[in-house]
């Protein structure tokens, strides 16, 4: 078939377009990109390979929503390279041949962020960062660079000098703290370099000027070292000191990067929670050294069972969180392992020796990593709450394991009782299992059978009570070796100091005045169990 008609109108149709953008100075993304979608249509269909491909490479960069003007003079080399290739010639191949040492010099983790409108500019430094192995994402004016700063988490950003909206020292200036917080490498670049404006990028924070256009064999030995030194102070400010693994910084970053990586290549990723079964009681029984030995112990045993692809970090106290490259029935086998090393594992102290297992568990995600660690956490409950020593999956159809909340009332005026019972009951809080027991003095309550190890308490005690004074009840609670779940609040109606003194010193987790001010009763009841939840 003779394409040569086709062809001619189509350079027409470029020309036009082109005039038309002329007068207007500027040319809106979108606008561009729909001019491209339509290009590459056309292209394609009338044997303009090449062009095709460019339009192709020129959409990845370009948001087809953006209204934001591209002013027509950085369109200069876009527009020549169109022309070119409408005309049929080949597109010049500039496959760089990359001395074998940069290849793969980034890792996925590498991730850079340009800030620039220069369309040729920005898709060459693109696709050649990415044959080295980082991930690159383009922004063509600056409110949308900075949008893209926040949402993606670049390590490293190259801000052009001129854009279209504002300069790339305004660009900086929306950006730094956090920039500086997270110790990304800051670029400014611009091919007027003059000592005032480079003084000036210094001044505002900005770490290096590089001058365009760029000499390869300088800029990427530049970049590599830089990268490296973003990832080594980053690497030492995410790790968490007594095991080795990341801190809870370093998983949020993970987390992100995670989805990025998911949403990119769609290899799905997972999450377990991890916690260490009665680990209190190890602490004391065999000492806190003992427990900090268990809790490096596990982390190596996870260092050592995860893959390369996987993470460990330290949640807190004796909770781990991993974040798993696979889906959730991989994440499963790995923490199988990690449970079958870990537990095989005979601690000694003295000479004495015990063995601690954990329990964990696991979701994968699903489009929002806002909800995925409560998925796991909810997960983990029920792991512990049928047997400890497991891997539960968290699935959402299963109906929801509601954590168990019980308010203890003890207290020998029936008008107290039944006022306290009748403002509680009005308290709705989601995802939590509300109950209400009343007892008219502390010796019926310490002999009755309340206990339950998965019940979280909050024990309301009447300051005076016939038989046995509050503070007494309360020091016998105290002495339960299981106090964890269980919070007390002494309600006195003396104003001594002393009283509450005692109490507290005896243990009381807080302390209530009677008579009561109106709205007080529930929002200190809900301080509290916010304390367990
Ligand atoms: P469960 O099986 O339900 O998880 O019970 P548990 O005893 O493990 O959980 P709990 O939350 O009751 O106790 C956790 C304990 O971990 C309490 C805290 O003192 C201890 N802990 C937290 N951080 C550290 C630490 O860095 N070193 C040591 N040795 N102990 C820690
Ligand atoms: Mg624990």
């Amino acid at each position: 078939m003779d394409y040569d008609k086709y062809q001619k109108l189509l350079i027409e149709k470029i020309g036009n377009a082109f005039t038309q953008w002329d007068h207007q100075r500027m040319v809106k993304e979108s606008e561009l990109y729909a001019f491209l979608h339509t290009l590459k249509g056309t292209a394609g269909t009338i044997g303009l390979g090449d062009l095709a491909e460019f339009c192709s490479a020129h959409l990845e960069i370009l948001s087809p929503d953006d209204e934001a003007g591209i002013p027509i003079s950085s369109l200069k080399n876009f527009k020549k390279n169109i022309r070119l290739l409408a005309n049929g010639n080949k597109k010049k191949r500039r496959d760089l041949v990359l001395p074998e040492l940069y290849v793969n010099k980034f890792d996925q983790e590498t991730f850079i962020l340009i800030i620039d409108d220069d369309l040729e500019f920005v898709s060459f430094v693109k696709e050649l960062l990415e044959q080295l192995g980082a991930q690159v994402l383009v922004a063509m004016n600056g409110t949308r660079g900075i949008q893209q700063f926040y949402d993606m988490q670049p390590n490293i950003v190259l801000i052009d000098l001129q854009l279209p909206d504002m300069t790339g020292l305004d660009v900086f200036e929306k950006i730094k703290d956090t920039a500086s917080d997270r110790h990304v490498i800051s670029i400014l670049m611009s091919s007027h370099q003059t000592n005032e404006v480079v003084a000036q990028a210094y001044a505002a924070g900005l770490m290096d000027f590089i001058q365009k256009p760029f000499e390869l064999d300088l800029f990427l030995p530049y970049l590599f070292n830089r990268d490296k030194l973003q990832k080594s102070i980053s690497q030492s400010i995410t790790t968490d000191g007594l095991t080795g693994v990341g801190n809870r910084k370093r998983l949020d970053e993970i987390l992100k990067y995670s989805e990025r990586l998911t949403k990119r290549s769609g290899i799905p990723f997972s999450v377990v929670m991890m916690d260490l079964d009665h680990f209190k009681s190890v602490n004391d029984t065999y000492g806190h050294p003992a427990g900090d030995e268990v809790l490096k112990t596990f982390s190596q045993v996870a260092l050592k069972e995860k893959r390369e692809t996987d993470h460990i970090f330290r949640y807190g106290g004796e909770e781990f969180v991993m974040v798993i490259s696979g889906d959730k029935d991989e994440a499963y086998t790995l923490v199988d392992r990690v449970h079958k090393s870990f537990n095989e594992i005979v601690f000694e102290e003295g000479d004495r020796t015990f063995s601690v297992t954990f329990s964990a568990g696991i979701a994968e995600y699903d489009s929002r990593t806002e909800t995925l660690l409560m998925e796991a956490d909810q997960a983990l409950y029920q792991a512990k709450r049928t047997g400890r020593n497991q891997s539960i999956l968290f699935d959402k159809n299963l109906v929801q394991v509601k954590r168990k909340l019980q308010v203890i009332i003890v207290d020998d005026d029936l008008l107290i009782r039944t006022m306290l019972e009748e403002e509680l009951s009005g308290w709705d809080i989601p995802d939590i299992e509300l109950s209400i027991k009343l007892f008219e003095d502390g010796v019926t309550f310490l002999a009755a059978d309340w206990y339950d190890p998965d019940t979280n308490f909050i024990i309301l005690l009447d300051g005076i009570m016939p038989g046995m004074d509050g503070l007494e009840v309360l020091e016998r609670l105290k002495r339960r070796p299981d106090t964890n779940n269980i919070l007390v609040s002494m309600m006195t109606a003396r104003t001594s100091d002393e009283d509450i003194k005692s109490a507290l010193w005896l243990g009381a987790d807080d302390y209530m005045m009677k008579p009561f001010q109106n709205n007080e009763i529930l929002s200190r009841i809900q301080n509290l169990s916010s304390r367990m939840f």
